[in-house]
């Protein structure tokens, strides 16, 4: 028989430098109950869900800057939400600023928390791929989210809700094939993915009218050939006179998509995930012991270099 677990996609609009966090935190307990009335078992929010995208930011102030990072989750602040999971029996992965003590020093990471459906912390992922740079450049409005966080020292963990293996991942995590295939290797059945992108980034405008394609592009091609359920929720729309994308969606291991966000607000999809989907996946493509040629990858790498006409030769058939 198959197995299934209804996911959603939790989408917000723009949260507002001037929103307070037990305003962001009402709208996200609201997301919740409207994921749950639409069946779903697990729900995953945004990259710095609870906070506007602040990296957009070159901020001098020691104490602003702390207000934007939690040290302690859930606090008094977010403590409603974990009770929401609790009372609708619906697990989430949230994206927060973390600042963590470690050995008596202070430390800024990019994380997502997994919560169970009984509102207990499951586990943390620290994003690894910190995009962006440390200092404003004059005239260029630049992403400085190198700034305000260092990379994540955590791996990528595999933690288990509801006997399924889950792997979290955050935003420009989600372009870099590693990081499906780590997570996935760590035996990953369904992978959720939080973020913030800008519609322009001055570094790149041509790319503007691509943003989207480049949204789900890797995050299609990590799905299908690693055979894993993709959910990813945006914070979309105009924040703080940022354009944010949107485009959340949960992606089938097939490749497809099977539910998409259809505006920049606050919006729920929701689809039921098959699980046996995967291993049928993985019998048609993917069969490491069947297919996979490590002996063969190994004197690729090591041809790798000059072109050698040599090593070419090996291949020729007449
Ligand atoms: N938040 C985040 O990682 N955003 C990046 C865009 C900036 S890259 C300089 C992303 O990959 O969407």
């Amino acid at each position: 028989m198959n197995r299934y677990l209804t996911l959603a996609a939790c989408q917000t609009g723009p949260v507002q430098r001037s929103a307070s966090r037990s305003e962001t935190v009402e709208r996200l307990i609201h997301l919740l109950e409207r994921a749950a009335k639409a069946g779903a078992e697990l729900a995953v929010f945004p990259e710095l869900a609870l906070t506007t995208f602040f990296p957009r930011w070159a901020l001098e102030d020691p104490r602003e800057i702390e207000g934007f990072y939690e040290q302690q989750l859930p606090g008094p602040l977010t403590q409603p939400l974990y009770d929401a999971a609790r009372r609708l029996k619906v697990g989430f992965a949230l994206g927060f600023a973390e600042l963590a003590e470690d050995q008596g020093r202070r430390r800024r990471f990019n994380s997502m928390e997994l919560v169970g459906a009984d509102g207990a912390t499951i586990g943390r992922y620290r994003k690894v791929h910190i995009p962006g740079s440390e200092r404003a450049e004059v005239g260029v409005t630049t992403h400085l989210e190198r700034r305000y966080f260092e990379p994540g020292n955590l791996g990528f963990p595999v933690y288990r809700y509801r006997g399924v293996r889950i792997g979290l991942s955050i935003c420009s995590d989600r372009r870099w094939p590693e990081t499906y295939r780590m997570l996935c290797l760590n035996g990953a059945q369904i992978v959720l993915i939080g973020y913030n992108t800008p519609v322009v980034l001055d570094e790149a405008p041509a790319q503007a009218h691509l943003r989207m394609f480049h949204n789900h592009l890797p995050m299609q091609a990590g799905a299908y050939q690693n055979t894993v359920w993709v959910a990813a929720a945006a914070k979309a729309g105009l924040e703080d006179g940022q354009a944010l994308i949107g485009g959340s969606c949960i992606i089938a291991p097939t490749g497809e998509i099977a539910a998409l966000a259809l505006s920049v607000d606050d919006e729920v999809v929701v689809h039921r995930a098959d699980l046996d989907l995967i291993g049928a996946c993985q019998r048609v493509n993917f069969d490491f012991a069947r297919y996979r040629r490590p002996a063969e990858y190994g004197l690729i790498a090591q041809r790798a270099g000059p072109l050698d006409s040599s090593a070419l030769s090996h291949g020729k058939t007449s």
